[in-house]
């Protein structure tokens, strides 16, 4: 008997996927890191199973043989899913959104996916180098130029807040891992002297966030506005 070959249309073909971990996936963390917090908010909102395991980062634990062997560069998050191990908040958000989710978190049509990615580009670049270096100073006390890290945060949140009153998710009007990617590091704005008051779109769209069925906070540190 000949084979019976079915043409399907690609955009017919979904990923019903969702996979589910035999085992709860390891985050190695630190508590009060916000690339880490991104992939416990995931990992919660997904309703998978997870395991947090803080990292000492002032004991240096992240730069120790066992951890380099993790990640290589020396920082959390890292995850461990079974026998794979995976480092950089992004690419773990999107490692989770292909294998345990239907397409919701990161969706297949191209347009639309490469909307995701720009805020995914904006969250390693603008998102890191305002409000997340802004923070490290009053935090951490790191050495930074602060004048120039909340400058940088202010530009990102104008652009943010104009986007924001045409759709109500970063990326459109459902939430996405653009959103996460972005979350924490502006709620936790304040606390590197960076003010939301400007922002009431911004202020509205964490509020969606936070009220996600899942959502987790990070712990909140008592430094600059937040002081
Ligand atoms: N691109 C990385 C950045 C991660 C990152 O900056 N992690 C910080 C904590 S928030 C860290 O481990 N810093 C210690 C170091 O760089 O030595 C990601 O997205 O995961």
């Amino acid at each position: 008997m000949s084979p019976v070959i079915v043409h399907v249309k690609k955009e017919f073909i979904v990923n019903t996927a969702a996979d589910f971990p035999a085992q709860p996936i390891r985050l190695h963390r630190f508590f009060l890191s916000g690339h880490s917090h991104r992939v416990e908010l995931f990992l919660s909102l997904l309703k998978l199973p997870y395991e947090l395991i803080d990292v000492d980062l002032a004991a240096n634990a992240h730069k120790q043989p066992a951890f380099l062997a993790m990640n290589a560069f020396g920082q959390v998050p890292v995850i461990q899913d079974g026998e794979m191990t995976l480092a950089d908040s992004n690419a773990i958000l999107v490692y989770l959104a292909k294998k345990y989710d239907a397409g919701q978190w990161l969706p297949r049509d191209p347009v639309a996916a490469a909307a995701v990615q720009r805020w995914l580009s904006i969250a390693a670049g603008p998102l890191a180098f305002g409000p997340a270096k802004a923070r490290l100073a009053t935090v951490f006390k790191a050495p930074v130029n602060t004048d120039e890290a909340i400058a940088q945060a202010n530009k990102l949140f104008a652009v943010m807040e104009t986007e924001l009153k045409t759709s109500s998710f970063l990326a459109g009007d459902t939430p996405t891992i653009a959103d996460i990617a972005n979350y924490t590091y502006i709620a936790h704005a304040p606390e590197g002297n960076v003010s939301l008051d400007p922002y009431p779109q911004l202020r509205s769209w964490l509020k969606r966030i936070e009220a996600l069925p899942g959502f987790v906070p990070m712990a909140s540190s008592k430094a600059g506005l937040a002081a």
